[in-house]
């Protein structure tokens, strides 16, 4: 029957609402929602072509399993998805009952439904046992939500879209929100051009976002800790400081105030690598505009000091009383169209669902509760963090994972340690949407997963928005919903008892029952009531009202009930370039791809616009180095070498290169940035430094390879040769 559904996205963290019109089984058209409150009707080319990437021939659409010590090279066998859950289910007992409930971890994702989350976190930590379930937003959201939680006491943003509307100045940090949250940037990029509001961008390079700004700070990778301590210095001394504000709501400003004193305009110049003249505009701009909104994302959270740093954007606002009013307010932007969603269940390991944490006895109890477990029943150490967990599965401390929704052996930092980690397990799940993906070489089951736009469920988006998502299409074969998958493995291993739910409503219900009384409460939100009232922003209490803005009453769900100022002391990043790598190479993304390209990369219209990878370069730094535009390259650090073709423009800094993430091994042999990145972490969040690696450049195959140890290079890929670019 043709019929009109509602919709979301299914890429960032923008959130945009769909319409979708389907004819029961197919979708027949699809358009932005008008009336969806994050983007008002609009789409951006990857959102406007999505139906293009349900029926294509890379879809999974069977369960496939091959034999457990199987190399990668043997095939897999189509198996019914009765066979698949039940191996499955015997495989993890049998590891479960030889080497305890540690030996299984589980890596989730920011793409999968809040449902689908919940279900897999409940699976882990509540039935069987193992605290090692992380998720890809360990790669993305983790230093953000830390920081938020050490400042504010809370996960989740407390400014809404609608700030971004009221704001007269923005201050885009790590931020390249053009290509990245293309409709959200439009907002402010309206009130730019209609010379309403003014711009800063803290970017190594001039990014469509940086574009524009009224000032660029073209900072060097890993030193905005020392650009925010050097702004709040210099709003400090201009006497822009709310004492009133700082007394009544917050703690810690004496500590502070006597630290950023050591940050002054013109050591801020130097480290950061920036014109001091510039740096007191882009000051002077904040300075004089009290509606300020603060947005960012990677270039801040993928730093070892990300935590701090998002401490540091967080002090500016609270410094300034400049937080919980309207237009103003540090805006963490959310990468994956859920990743709020998965923090509210608490899918990262050393959390549970309701912004609760396993470390905390009283949290675990009641989780145990709520899930009816015996006291004691869910295990007291935190899990593993992602990076952490594929070194155990290396040692042979992890025996199995189960990967929904994400595609690790593309996407994690320092590659070669990833494969020598998924090369060791005895069980590797892979459960995905599109076959083969990287991941898919090292899987032993394939399960088929349905899309978005094939089931009922919920995201929330960057501003705490949570949409409902109806079924505009049927899966493919014997395509499901992530939930599905995980229940019948659970039923098949004897949770029957917790773990029998009929529909995507029902986990709903369960896990919004979590959050009552603590700070993400969204408790009384239902399918029903999103349906007909659409999408929704938490919190939404029982009896209180729900909120578009937080902290308006300047209290915080902290201890003292005030927010925290934190004086924290930039360091120089521990792998800073030298003789052997002497430049940066910082990472990211490009408007029209998304990640991995599993869904991008069957679109042709938008591979026409973002055709191939390269490693963007300076020409001075070119020059220097004898290198030549469009001419392939190995990309090498201490811990692996990638092999791509040289960009030269001169909108990135001098000493810095930039690859894109999208394009890995399946485009070509080490064809991924992250045969070079460093796994090193930021000590708080855990969080891998994907923006800053010491590197060295050279023609390929002219310079040694990079590595600890050389990773193996069958002689039949060996130099896959690479479409030369065209740009
Ligand atoms: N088109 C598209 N959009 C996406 C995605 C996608 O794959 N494609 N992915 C989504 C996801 S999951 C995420 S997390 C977001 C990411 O959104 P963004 O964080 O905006 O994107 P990135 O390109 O990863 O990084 C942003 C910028 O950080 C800069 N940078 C690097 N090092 C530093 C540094 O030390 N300091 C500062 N200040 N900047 C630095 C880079 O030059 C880059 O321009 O995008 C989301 N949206
Ligand atoms: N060097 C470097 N590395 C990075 C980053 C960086 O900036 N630099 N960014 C990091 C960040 S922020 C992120 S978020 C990660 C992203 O990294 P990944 O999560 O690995 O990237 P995706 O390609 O989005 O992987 C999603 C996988 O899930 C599948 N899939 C899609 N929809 C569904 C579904 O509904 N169900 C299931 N089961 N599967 C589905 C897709 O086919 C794909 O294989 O990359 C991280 N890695
Ligand atoms: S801005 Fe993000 S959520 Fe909106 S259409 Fe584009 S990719 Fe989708
Ligand atoms: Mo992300």
């Amino acid at each position: 029957m043709a019929r009109d559904v509602k919709s979301v996205c299914s890429y960032c963290g923008v959130g945009c609402g769909l319409i979708v019109s389907t004819d029961g089984q197919r979708i027949t058209g699809l358009r932005g929602d008008p009336r969806h409150p994050a983007n008002f009707g609009k789409l951006c080319p990857k959102g406007a072509t999505l139906a293009q990437t349900i029926d294509v021939t890379t879809r999974l659409r069977h369960a496939m399993m091959r034999s457990p010590g199987a190399t990668a090279a043997e095939r897999f066998l189509r198996v019914a998805p009765s066979e698949a859950i039940a191996h499955v289910s015997a495989e993890l007992r049998l590891i479960v009952d030889a080497h305890g409930p540690s030996a299984v971890a589980f890596y989730l994702s920011g793409q999968m439904t809040t449902e689908a989350q919940y279900v897999a976190n409940k699976f882990a930590k509540g039935c069987l046992g193992t605290n090692h379930c992380d998720s890809n937003s360990r790669l993305c959201m983790s230093a953000a939500a830390n920081s938020m939680n050490l400042s504010l006491g809370s996960d989740g943003p407390p400014a809404s879209y609608a700030d971004i509307d009221l704001a007269d100045a923005y201050l885009f940090v790590g931020s390249n929100a053009a290509d990245c949250h293309p409709i959200t940037f439009t907002r402010a990029k309206t009130r730019i051009d209609k010379g309403k509001a003014k711009c800063v961008v803290v970017d190594p390079r001039r990014t469509p976002t940086a574009e524009a700004a009224h000032v660029h700070l073209p900072v060097r990778p890993g030193t905005d800790l020392a650009l925010l301590n050097g702004l709040l210095h210099i709003l400090t001394v201009w006497g822009k400081i709310d004492r009133a504000y700082v007394d009544a709501h917050t703690e810690g400003w004496a500590e502070l105030e006597q630290l950023i004193q050591g940050y002054t305009p013109t050591r801020v110049a130097e480290i950061c690598g920036i014109d001091r003249e510039q740096f007191l505009k882009a000051a002077k701009l904040i300075a004089d505009h009290d509606k300020l909104v603060t947005c960012w994302t990677m270039g801040v959270n993928q730093t070892v000091q990300g935590t701090f740093a998002g401490n540091a954007i967080i002090n500016l606002h609270l410094a300034t009383g400049r937080i919980g009013k309207p237009g103003a307010g540090p805006f963490s932007l959310t990468g994956q169209p859920n990743a709020m969603g998965g923090r509210d269940v608490g899918y990262m390991s050393h959390q549970l669902p309701g912004q609760r944490l396993i470390a905390n006895p009283d949290h675990r109890a009641q989780m145990e509760r709520a899930w009816g477990l015996p006291a004691g029943t869910i295990g007291a150490t935190p899990g593993y963090d992602a990076v952490r967990m594929f070194e155990a599965m290396a040692t042979g401390e992890i025996k199995a994972l189960w990967v929904i929704g994400t595609n690790p052996a593309a996407s994690m930092p320092n590659l070669p340690a990833i494969r020598a980690g998924l090369e060791k397990l005895k069980l590797c799940v892979v459960q995905d949407a599109y076959f083969p993906t990287e991941t898919t070489r090292y899987a032993h089951v394939l399960l088929p997963a349905a899309v978005n736009l094939e089931q009922i469920g919920t995201f929330t988006n960057s501003e705490r928005r949570v949409t409902l998502m109806e079924q505009a299409a049927t899966p493919p074969g014997d395509a499901k919903p992530d939930w599905w998958w995980v229940q019948q493995v659970a039923g098949a291993m004897g949770y029957a008892r917790g773990m029998s739910y009929t529909s995507a409503a029902q986990i709903f219900d369960e896990f919004a029952r979590t959050t009552a009384g603590r700070p993400n409460d969204q408790s009384a939100l239902y399918h029903p009531l999103l349906k007909e009232r659409g999408p929704q922003q938490w919190p939404y209490p029982a009896m209180g009202k729900p909120a578009e803005r937080r902290y308006v009453d300047g209290v915080f769900p902290t201890p003292t009930g005030k927010a925290r100022l934190w004086a924290r002391e930039w360091l120089e990043m521990a792998d800073a370039p030298g003789r052997r790598f002497p430049l940066i190479l910082t990472t990211g993304r490009v408007l029209n791809q998304w990640h991995t390209r599993t869904k991008t990369g069957a679109v042709p219209a938008l591979n026409k616009l973002d055709p191939c990878p390269y490693l963007q370069m300076h020409p001075d730094d070119a020059e220097r180095l004898g290198l030549h535009d469009r001419q392939q390259v190995d990309v090498a650090s201490k811990f692996g070498t990638a092999s791509t073709f040289l960009k030269l423009d001169d909108t990135i800094t001098r000493g810095v290169v930039f690859m894109p993430i999208h394009w890995n091994e399946l485009w070509g042999h080490a064809a991924s940035c992250n045969e070079a990145t460093t796994d090193a972490r930021d000590p708080i969040s855990k969080q891998p430094s994907l923006k800053a690696v010491a590197v060295r450049v050279t023609a390929v195959g002219r310079g040694e390879q990079g590595g600890a140890v050389a990773h193996d290079e069958p002689a039949e890929t060996a130099r896959t040769p690479i479409p030369v670019p065209v740009y």
